[in-house]
């Protein structure tokens, strides 16, 4: 099992490469993540408690509900730093992996009756909750959740992978559900995606 992340305090599961059955060659760096405190202080001026507004129906167990962050990050074709019409079709690609990849995971936690979101990279807010406007920095998010360093380009500051470099696209799940329930999807459990064995 492929695990090229670092772990920290906050990590449940280590940094593995999924991906989604039907997207096999777009292969996702993720792990599963106890959100440390100045993360959940950002998570609550993204989200402002959207999660508690989610009605999950009487099976749900009210108390094994737990904050979850899911940061994942994409191996780029090409160094995001650079510009260029290239770069633009890649940073569209690696778009189009994360939105299905974040799609995938957060309809089958919340079709159990839990809440998730994702963060859309183009803008830096939730993709499925509403009037939310405060946008997700997602270069503190890995900074903070994987240890992971980055360096400022002009205004926009740039992450660095420990084996990428600063080829790497940067994005992030959010969820409010029991910690056993996100398990099988990092063991290759869930029908629709695997994980990559090295
Ligand atoms: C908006 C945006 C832009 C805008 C403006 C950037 C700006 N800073 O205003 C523009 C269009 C200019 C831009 C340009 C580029 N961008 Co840009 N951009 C973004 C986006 C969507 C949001 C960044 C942002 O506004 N961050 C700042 C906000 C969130 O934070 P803030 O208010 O300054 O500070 C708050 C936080 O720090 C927070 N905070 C404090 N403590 C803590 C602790 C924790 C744990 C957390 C989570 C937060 C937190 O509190 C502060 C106050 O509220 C991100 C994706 C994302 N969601 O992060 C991509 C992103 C940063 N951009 C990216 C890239 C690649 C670029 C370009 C290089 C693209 C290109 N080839 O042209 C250029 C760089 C140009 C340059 N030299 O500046 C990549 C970086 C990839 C990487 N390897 O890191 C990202 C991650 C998008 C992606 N998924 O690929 N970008």
């Amino acid at each position: 099992m492929a695990s090229d992340g670092q772990i920290t305090a906050s990590t449940l599961v280590s940094p593995r490469l999924l991906s989604l059955d039907a997207r096999a060659n777009d292969e996702i760096e993720a792990s599963l993540h106890n959100l440390p405190k100045p993360l959940m202080r950002e998570f609550g001026h993204v989200f402002a408690e959207e999660h508690l507004k989610f009605e999950g129906g009487d099976a749900v167990d009210a108390s094994a509900l737990t904050l979850l962050a899911i940061p994942t990050n994409q191996r780029s074709r090409e160094d995001l730093v650079a510009v260029g019409d290239h770069i633009e079709a890649e940073k569209d690609r690696l778009l189009n992996v994360f939105l299905d990849f974040g799609k995938f995971v957060c309809e089958n936690i919340r079709s159990k009756g839990y809440w998730a979101d994702y963060i859309d990279p183009c803008s830096g807010l939730p993709m499925i909750s509403l009037n939310c406007n405060k946008v997700y920095s997602e270069v503190d998010g890995m900074e903070c959740l994987l240890n992971y360093r980055a360096y400022n380009a002009g205004f926009c500051k740039i992450l660095t992978h420990p084996r990428w470099g600063s080829a790497v696209y940067p994005a992030t799940i959010f969820a409010y559900a029991p910690v056993a329930e996100l398990h099988g999807l990092f063991e290759g459990k869930w029908d629709g995606a695997s994980i990559k064995m090295e």
